[in-house]
C-alpha cells in the first residue's frame, strides 16, 4: 500500500512543527478556549485558562513526540525501558514550556490574552504517582533521558489515585484524603485504546510431559491492560520520549457467565475487580505487607510492559536470541522482578525456547537496583499467595531456584547454611520468594544508589551473591537530580545569574552541569556575593508569602531557615530534629533577654507524609505540631525560635521550599539512608546541609570540600555495635545523654500538651533505641551550634554556599543515566533531525 494515502503534497503543507511565535501561540490557545474546552473569553477563569495553554503547549509537544518516536523506528537502536511502580512527575506545564524554549512566547501570549502565567502554572494538580525519593528519581531519570537524546521509555501504572492528600487536625493528628488527580482531566496524556493486551489472573499450570520446563497455564481471570502515554519532552532538544502508563479495565464490560445465571452483582463486582487493579498508589514507603492486590499491580504492570516490549521488538524482524541487543530493562527496586519469570514464562511456553538459552536471554536483559538495605523493605511474597494468583510464575520460580542452588553447591559443597541464605523460597510459616534474590540471579547488573550504599549492599545483604558471581556483576551509580527542574525552574533568579556571570547560555550550563564550577573564583567577588544573597532573601520571602496565603502564619523572614522535608520515617530521624528543636527552646527558657538578643534568629520547617499505618511516624508529626503551637506562641521567645510543619508535602512545594532554604538536615542513622536526593537539590540551590555520614551527603562533602558540610553522628562501622550495646548492656537515658534526658521529660510532663501521648514515641529512645538517637544527640547540638556560629559571619556563609553549588556538577542526573547508559545497558544517544 502507498503512504502516505491520497496527495503527498496536501499532507506535508498542512503538516505542522513547533510554533515558537507568539501570534500563532495566542492562535492556538484561543482556538482550544473554543474547541477543546467549549468556552468563551467572557467566561474563561484561570483553570479553563490553564487547560487551553496546557493544550496547546501539548500540541506542540506531539510534533516533536511523533517525530522522535518515528525516528526512533527508523533507526532501530537498543532501547532501554525504565520499571517503575512510582512516576513522582509533579507539574508539567512550566517545565515543558522550559524544555520547549517557549516560556517567553507564552508569557507574553498568555498576557495578551489578559491572564499571568505565573498565576495559570498554579492551576495544574501535580501528578503524584509515588512516595518519595525512588519515585522522585526514576521522574528526574525521565528528563535526563530525553534530554540526553537517548531512546528509554518509562513504564508503569496509571493510578486513579496518586499519594493521598495530608490533612492535619487542630490535635495534629495526619489524616489522609484520597487525590483524585485526574478529575480536571489531564492533557499531558494520550489515552491509546488500541494499544492493549489481556493479562491473566489465577487458573491452572499444568506442565508438559518431556516439555523441557515449558508449560501451559489456562483459566482464571483476564484483565485488560490499556496504555495511557505521557510525553517527555528533553531539554532543549527535539527529543521527546515516552512514559506509558497502564490503566486496568475489564475484559468485557461485564462476566457474560455470571450475568447469564442472573446474577448482575457478581458480574459488576468481578467487572470491579479489574478496574481496582490500578486505581490507588500504596502508600507505604520502606515497607512491605504482602497484600494481594499490590502482588497483582506487580504482575499487571510487568506483563503488559513485557508483552509492549517484545511486540515491538518482534517489528524489527530480528531473532529473539537478539533480544538483549536490543532491549535492556532497568527494575527500579524489586517491585517489578516478576517481569524475570513473566520473560522466562513467554520465551519457554509461547516462543518454545528451550530453558539454558531463554534464561540467557532473561540474564541479560535486566538490570536491578536497589534503594534501600532496611529489612522491612525487602519484598517478600507468600508462597501460596504466589501460587494462587501466578501459579506457573511459582513454578519457574521453583525451577530457577533448583538450578541455581545445584550451581551454588557445586561451587560451595556442602555449605548448607549458604544454600538456606541463597534461596529464592525463604522457610517458615508460610514459605516466601525473596524478590531481591531472584532479581539479583536473574539481572545483568546489580547496582546501589551511592558508593557507601553499594558497598553495604555487596557486604550485607547480597553479599554471598558477591561471592557466587564476582565482584564485576555488582556497581554503584550515584543517584543524580535534574538541574532543569531543581534549579532553572524552581529558581529562576539564580538561575538567571549564573548564566550572565558565567557568561554561558542556560542551555549549555543546565546540560553539562561541570561548568558551575565557574561560579567558584566569583566567591570572592563582593557584588556577586550581594547578589547571591539577595537571591536568597526573596526566595525566602517568596516562601514566607506562600505560607501566608495557604495557612496565614507570618513567617520571619530575618531568621536563618532549617529545612527538613521528607517522608516520616524513624531511620530519617525527624525525632533527633524536634527534640533538637525543644532542646534550643528549653535554652532559650533559661536565658536573660539580653542573652537572647545575641542569639541568631531560626525558623525550622518540617513537611512530610507518614504512612496511613505508620504509628510512631504519625505521633511524631503530632509533636511537631504540639511543639510549633507552644514555641511559636511564647512570647519571650517567639522572635527567636519558631516552627511550622506544612502540611501535604509535594513536588510543588519542594520547588517552593528548597530554593528558600538556608540549611537542611539529612540526619538518618548512619547506614540506613541509601542515598538520599533532596540532600542534592538544597546544595545545587546554594543551602548547605548539616547531617550525618551516610549516603550521597558523603559525596557531596567530596564534591563541595568538608569545610561546606556540618558533619555530626556515629559513622556507620560503630552502628552495629551500638546497637549490641543498647540490647544487652543498656544504660539509662539520663546517663547517656542527660540533655536528651531533660527534654524527653519535659514532653512526658506535658510541657507540649498532654504528655501520656507520647509516650510511645519517647519510649522508642528510652528503651532499644534503634535508631540511636541518643548515640548521636550531643554530637547532634553541637553540629547545630557550629551552623549558628559559621551563619553569624554572613559573608563567610555566602562564600560558602556558593562554593557548594559551584561544585554540585557530579550530581545532575545527566551524569547519572549516562553512567547506566555506558555501563549498564550499553545504549548510544539517538538525536532527532541530526542525520
Ligand atoms: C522501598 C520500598 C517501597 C517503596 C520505596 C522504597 C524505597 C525508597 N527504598 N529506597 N527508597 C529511597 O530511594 C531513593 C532513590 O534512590 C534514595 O535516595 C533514598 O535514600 C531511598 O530511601
Amino acid at each position: 500500500e502507498k503512504w502516505p494515502r491520497g496527495d503527498e503534497t496536501v499532507w506535508k503543507t498542512n503538516m505542522r512543527g513547533v510554533d515558537a511565535d507568539v501570534g500563532n501561540i495566542t492562535k492556538s490557545v484561543v482556538n482550544h478556549v473554543q474547541t477543546s474546552l467549549a468556552r468563551q473569553a467572557y467566561n474563561l477563569d484561570n483553570l479553563g485558562a490553564y487547560q487551553a495553554a496546557a493544550l496547546s503547549v501539548r500540541d506542540n509537544m506531539l510534533v516533536n513526540w511523533n517525530e522522535t518516536q518515528l525516528h526512533y523506528t527508523r533507526k532501530a537502536p537498543k532501547r532501554a525501558y525504565y520499571l517503575s511502580l512510582e512516576f513522582l512527575m509533579g507539574r508539567t506545564l512550566d517545565n515543558a514550556l522550559l524544555n520547549l524554549d517557549l516560556k517567553s512566547q507564552y508569557k507574553d501570549g498568555i498576557n495578551q490574552l489578559g491572564f499571568s502565567l505565573e498565576d495559570l502554572l498554579e492551576e495544574e494538580r501535580d501528578a503524584a504517582l509515588g512516595n518519595g525519593g525512588l519515585g522522585r528519581l526514576a521522574a528526574c531519570y525521565l528528563d535526563s533521558s530525553a534530554s540526553q537524546d537517548l531512546p528509554v521509555w518509562g513504564y508503569g501504572l496509571r493510578y486513579k489515585y496518586g499519594i493521598f492528600q495530608q490533612l492535619i487536625s487542630p490535635e495534629g493528628n495526619q489524616l489522609e484524603a484520597p487525590d483524585p488527580w485526574l478529575d480536571n482531566q489531564n492533557p499531558w496524556e494520550l489515552p491509546r485504546i488500541d494499544v492493549n493486551y489481556e493479562v491473566r489472573f489465577y487458573g491452572q499450570s499444568e506442565r508438559l510431559p518431556e516439555g523441557h520446563g515449558r508449560a501451559i497455564w489456562t483459566g482464571g481471570q483476564e484483565v485488560l491492560a490499556v496504555a495511557y502515554d505521557v510525553m517527555i519532552p528533553g531539554c532543549h532538544t527535539r527529543n521527546t520520549n515516552n512514559l506509558r502508563l497502564w490503566e486496568s479495565k475489564p475484559k468485557r464490560g461485564f462476566d457474560l457467565n455470571s450475568f447469564n445465571a442472573g446474577n448482575y452483582e457478581g458480574a459488576v463486582e468481578s467487572s470491579n475487580s479489574a478496574a481496582a487493579i490500578t486505581s490507588v498508589l500504596y502508600p507505604n514507603d520502606h515497607t512491605t505487607f504482602g497484600k494481594e492486590l499490590r502482588l497483582k499491580q506487580q504482575y499487571f504492570w510487568t506483563a503488559a510492559s513485557l508483552a509492549d516490549i517484545i511486540r515491538r521488538f518482534k517489528n524489527l524482524g530480528k531473532s529473539i536470541n537478539e533480544f538483549p541487543d536490543y532491549v535492556a530493562i532497568q527494575l527500579n527496586d524489586t517491585h517489578p522482578t516478576l517481569a524475570i519469570p513473566e520473560l522466562m514464562r513467554i520465551l519457554l511456553d509461547e516462543e518454545d525456547l528451550d530453558w539454558n538459552f531463554a534464561w540467557q536471554i532473561v540474564t541479560n536483559v535486566f538490570f536491578f537496583t536497589n534503594h534501600t538495605v532496611l529489612p522491612e523493605a525487602l519484598e517478600k511474597w507468600p508462597v501460596p499467595l504466589m501460587e494462587h494468583i501466578l501459579p506457573r510464575h511459582m513454578q519457574i520460580i521453583y525451577d530457577i531456584n533448583m538450578i541455581f542452588l545445584q550451581a551454588v553447591e557445586k561451587k560451595f559443597p556442602g555449605d548448607r547454611e549458604r544454600l538456606a541464605r541463597m534461596s529464592l523460597i525463604e522457610e517458615g510459616f508460610p514459605k516466601q520468594v525473596r524478590m531481591a534474590n531472584l532479581a539479583c540471579i536473574g539481572s545483568r547488573r546489580i547496582n546501589g544508589v551511592a558508593e557507601l550504599h553499594s558497598q553495604l549492599v555487596q557486604t550485607t545483604i547480597l553479599k554471598d551473591f558477591v561471592e557466587f558471581f564476582g565482584v564485576s556483576k555488582f556497581g554503584n551509580v550515584t543517584n543524580g537530580i535534574t538541574p532543569r527542574r531543581w534549579l532553572d525552574q524552581c529558581n529562576p533568579e539564580l538561575s538567571k545569574l549564573i548564566s550572565s556571570t558565567l557568561k554561558i547560555d542556560k542551555s549549555v550550563w543546565l546540560k553539562d552541569l561541570y561548568k558551575l564550577k565557574g561560579l567558584v573564583k566569583f566567591a570572592e567577588d563582593k557584588g556577586f556575593r550581594a547578589e547571591w544573597a539577595a537571591i536568597k532573601q526573596r526566595n525566602k520571602e517568596r516562601l514566607a508569602h506562600h505560607i501566608e496565603t495557604t495557612l496565614g502564619f507570618t513567617v520571619n523572614t530575618n531568621a536563618m531557615f532549617d529545612v527538613q522535608i521528607k517522608r516520616l520515617h524513624e531511620y530519617k530521624r525527624q525525632t533527633l530534629n524536634i527534640l533538637g528543636v525543644v532542646h534550643r527552646y528549653l535554652e532559650l527558657k533559661a536565658m536573660t533577654p539580653a542573652q537572647r538578643k545575641k542569639i541568631n534568629p531560626k525558623v525550622v520547617f518540617f513537611a512530610g507524609k507518614a504512612a496511613p499505618a505508620y504509628y510512631i511516624a504519625k505521633l511524631t508529626i503530632r509533636l511537631i505540631v504540639n511543639v510549633a503551637r507552644v514555641i511559636n506562641a511564647d512570647p519571650e521567645t517567639k522572635d527567636y525560635l519558631s516552627l511550622y510543619f506544612l502540611p501535604d508535602y509535594s513536588v510543588s512545594l519542594a520547588e517552593v521550599l528548597i530554593p528558600a532554604s538556608d540549611i537542611s538536615q539529612h540526619i538518618s542513622t548512619a547506614g540506613t539512608e541509601a542515598s538520599g536526593t533532596s540532600n542534592m537539590k538544597f546544595c545545587l540551590n546554594g543551602g548547605l546541609l548539616v547531617g550525618t555520614v551516610d549516603g550521597a551527603n558523603i559525596e557531596i562533602a567530596e564534591e563541595v570540600g568538608e569545610e561546606n558540610v556540618f558533619f555530626f553522628g556515629h559513622l556507620t562501622p560503630a552502628v552495629e555495635d551500638l546497637r549490641y550495646q543498647h540490647v544487652y548492656h543498656p544504660v539509662p537515658v539520663d546517663e547517656a545523654c542527660p540533655a536528651l534526658a531533660n527534654v524527653l521529660n519535659q514532653i512526658s510532663g506535658g510541657l507540649f500538651g498532654d504528655g501520656g501521648v507520647y509516650e510511645p514515641l519517647v519510649n522508642t529512645i528510652r528503651q532499644g533505641d534503634y535508631y540511636l538517637v541518643t548515640d548521636d544527640f550531643d554530637s547532634y547540638i553541637r553540629a547545630l551550634a557550629m551552623v549558628d556560629d559559621a551563619y553569624m559571619d554572613r559573608d563567610e556563609w555566602v562564600k560558602k554556599s556558593i562554593n557548594t553549588t559551584a561544585n554540585m556538577g557530579k550530581f545532575s542526573s545527566d551524569r547519572a543515566i549516562m553512567d547506566y547508559a555506558q555501563e549498564y545497558w550499553n545504549l548510544e544517544p539517538i538525536p532527532v533531525g541530526k542525520d
